[in-house]
């Protein structure tokens, strides 16, 4: 299942290059190409859901892959263990919720403050 002229569906295609983070048969994490953080990676499941509003129960398998492995990629990619450390996730919905690519993504922020942005 794949969207349209969706651009995370043609990273996961392998079609548009991207900094990958971790990769199994459902799900995939990469770099965010206009970083907030020093750590910041995107989590998305592979196959096309527009945002966190489609979320139903079929989904509870691959979301629940997503946020139990989010802490220990934050860790590998460089954020500081909690509590001194830690990161910030987001998944920004709809247009109230500022999202700007209509694929379900799970954003990883961390690293030493301040940050870009956030
Ligand atoms: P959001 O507002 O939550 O939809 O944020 C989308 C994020 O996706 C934004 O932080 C930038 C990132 N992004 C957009 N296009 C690309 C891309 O082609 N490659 C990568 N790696 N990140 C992208």
């Amino acid at each position: 299942m794949s969207g349209e002229n969706c651009i995370f569906c043609k990273i996961v295609a392998g079609q548009l290059p991207a900094k990958k983070v971790y990769e199994d048969d459902d799900i995939l994490a990469f770099h965010d190409i206009n970083p907030w953080a020093p750590v910041h990676f995107l989590m998305i499941p592979k196959a096309h859901i527009p945002s966190m509003a489609q979320l139903d129960e079929s989904h509870q398998a691959v979301m629940g892959k997503i946020m139990t492995l989010a802490p220990s990629l934050a860790l590998e990619q460089g954020c500081r263990p909690y509590p001194e450390g830690g990161f910030r996730v987001m998944v920004n919905t709809g247009e109230d919720g500022r999202q700007e690519v209509p694929h379900l993504h799970v954003h990883v922020m961390g690293g030493p403050r301040p940050w870009a942005k956030g």
